[in-house]
């Protein structure tokens, strides 16, 4: 969530002013580490990049537009299937084939970026219709790249996560559609720029990213990626080559920074293989440093990237969810640099709330970074809370299990919740409401919509007895933000949703009408499927993905819309990043079969770029019990 922190206290004043609607945004929720486990870099070129002898061709184009060679690329034990998508090449390298009949296959070092993906087994002859062209993949070899102590696995399970059900394939082709539209008009109206301003048909920067641009860009690059959507996945890391400059001067949120920018570069490394995310990762990840220079080591949240100061000012709180968001990232860092620094920064934070004191077991949201001390009682799993939980049990599954303290604070922080948040409405709807020093306020923020599928992946590794309760729990309160979306006209969900002086998840504020393209109730579709499947879930997904065509899909991108009850529809103007990296995914992810990015080997960070489960026998060292201290 994106709060803007005011001298001394936390406000609720969010950072971006779409239009002359303010907008709350609220950046989401985190938590842990593990270490050792990928990739050095010759490891990880051993991975992605071996040499083939197999090649695919496209032979011919349907409109004509091109031919795309296709080079097979691996993870491990990987084998051409058949393909959904090419494999893409620059753009210059495009309009120079003439659309002639292409066998190129020299690879990735030569340019050549292959989107094929893997799976087990041999490649045989395969040929397969896809986007009207016949791809006949020849790869004659099987590719098996073995790691001495570990394997990355592959994303990709035998075929794509291609849905064997027509329909779910065919709701899976429109979100690439979407994605595919949405990224034209950016690129077309606001390219390099932050967002674009779909009515105004230009592009945001604002001041969220301190000077960073391109955050549609790289908050893209995964999506595009496993969509099979190549050509825009190259124009996207050429991008990120040439004009992402990360020494810029202005305050950044470290949160956003981190989210979006250290998640999308990370998670395009781990997908591809391309050293160029590395690269640029690594040289962010060094200009985040500075934010911890504060007398407790708790971030600020504003942080200056040209890496000479905190950027922030010692008067303000740190928020919960921003300085709570970091974890995944961090460890990832550590493990790209094999410099503990990072993994020391996030653990340092970790080891300071184990030991604060928590009222009825809960944390607040805003902490002082000069005393370490709480600077109110406000607890929320929405908005200035709610990725620090998701980053505790992620933390958990990221560690391959291992990061036991991340698990012990989740769960005892789930119960504190249970406890003293969770509430029936008198129509019989769970939700969690919001806690002021004692006293409940009932309103449901679409930020706390995530966390239905939060508790229901934690479910399974909680303790037997609690299992099956978690994951009703993470069933009714999907349930209940999916009735936020059913009782409007618009069939899309308000920003806040209440439970007080008769409404029932419905938004009586005017101002908390508005549905900004977010992502956590079909996030917690996503989940739900997964963990259930559970026919509803495709369909409450399928609704969204309706209503959001009907009501935000202009000529000239998506919009989100200022009142979800109104019969007229109005726009904000601006398709969020978050959108692209997010809403669509998953989405895609809701349509494609488990095998896609499988949750045992990939989680999601809080801004759904996938990150790779460390093996616990991965490790040089995993003797080391200090791992994750308390
Ligand atoms: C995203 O940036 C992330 O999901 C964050 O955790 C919360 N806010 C937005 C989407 O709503």
């Amino acid at each position: 969530m994106i709060f803007k922190t005011l001298a001394g206290k936390t406000s609720v004043v969010g950072l971006r002013l779409p239009q002359t609607f303010i907008f709350l945004l609220v950046l989401g929720s985190l938590g842990f580490g593990a270490l050792f486990f990928l990739p050095e870099t010759s490891r990880l070129k051993r991975i992605f990049q071996h040499n083939s002898d197999s090649s695919a061709v496209i032979t011919d184009s349907v409109n004509g537009q091109r031919a795309q060679p296709i080079s097979p690329i691996g993870y491990g034990l990987i084998r051409a299937p058949p393909l959904d998508i090419g494999v893409l090449r620059s753009k210059s390298q495009l309009s120079s084939s003439n659309g002639k009949q292409r066998n190129n296959n020299k690879g990735r070092s030569q340019g050549t970026v292959s989107m094929e993906h893997m799976s087990e087994g041999d490649a045989a002859d395969n040929k397969v219709h896809t986007r009207g062209v016949v791809v006949s993949s020849r790869a004659r070899s099987p590719v098996r790249v073995k790691l001495r102590n570990c394997m990355l696995k592959p994303p990709y399970g035998a075929n794509y996560g291609k849905p064997s059900d027509p329909e779910s394939l065919q709701r899976r082709e429109k979100v690439k559609e979407m994605m595919k539209f949405a990224w034209d008009n950016y690129k077309r109206y606001a390219w390099g720029e932050n967002e674009l301003r779909p009515l105004s048909r230009n592009g945001n920067d604002g001041r969220t990213f301190g000077g960073l641009r391109g955050a549609s860009i790289v908050d893209s690059l995964d999506t595009l990626y496993i969509m099979g959507l190549g050509e825009e996945y190259q124009e996207a890391k050429e991008w990120v080559e040439n004009n992402l400059n990360l020494s810029v001067g202005g305050e950044a949120s470290l949160f956003e920074v981190n989210i979006r920018y250290v998640g999308g570069l990370l998670s395009a490394y781990y997908l591809t293989g391309e050293e160029v995310f590395k690269r640029k990762v690594v040289e962010l990840g060094r200009n985040l440093l500075p934010a911890f220079n504060t007398p407790t080591g708790i971030p600020h949240g504003v942080v200056n990237l040209a890496g000479r100061s905190t950027g922030g000012d010692l008067g303000r709180s740190s928020v919960l969810a921003e300085f709570g968001t970091l974890h995944l990232e961090f460890v990832h860092l550590s493990e790209l640099t094999k410099d503990p620094i990072y993994t020391e920064k996030v653990m340092n934070i970790r080891k300071h709330l184990n030991q604060l004191d928590k009222p009825h077991g809960l944390y607040p949201n805003a902490l002082n970074p000069v005393s370490g001390n709480w600077e109110q009682h406000y607890v929320s799993i929405g908005a200035l809370g709610d990725s620090f939980y998701e980053y505790l049990i992620k933390s958990y599954l990221m560690s391959d299990r291992t990061d036991e303290v991340a698990k012990r604070m989740y769960y005892a922080a789930l119960e504190a919740i249970e406890k003293n948040l969770v509430q029936r409405s008198p129509g019989g709807l769970i939700y969690v409401a919001e806690w002021r020093g004692g006293i409940l306020d009932h309103k449901m923020g679409h930020l706390a919509c995530f966390s239905g599928g939060m508790i229901g992946i934690g479910a399974e590794h909680g303790s037997p007895e609690t299992r099956q309760h978690q994951l009703d729990l993470a069933a009714n309160i999907t349930h209940t933000c999916h009735e936020s979306y059913r009782r409007t006209p618009t069939k899309l969900g308000p920003e806040v949703f209440r439970f007080d002086d008769g409404a029932e998840a419905t938004a009586p504020r005017v101002n908390e009408r508005h549905y900004i393209l977010r992502p956590e109730v079909v996030e917690s579709y996503m989940y739900m499927w997964r963990l259930t499947h559970d026919p509803k879930y495709r369909e409450w997904g399928w609704e969204a993905l309706e209503a959001l065509e009907r009501h935000c899909r202009l000529a000239t991108g998506f919009s989100g819309i200022i009142d979800v009850y109104g019969h007229i529809i109005q726009h904000d103007n601006l398709q969020q990043s978050f959108f692209l990296a997010e809403t669509l995914k998953y989405l895609y992810l809701l349509f494609s079969d488990d095998d896609l990015l499988p949750l045992k080997d990939w989680v999601f960070n809080t801004e759904a770029h996938p990150l790779p489960v460390i093996p616990r026998n991965c490790s040089q060292k995993t003797e080391d019990t200090d791992r994750w201290p308390a």
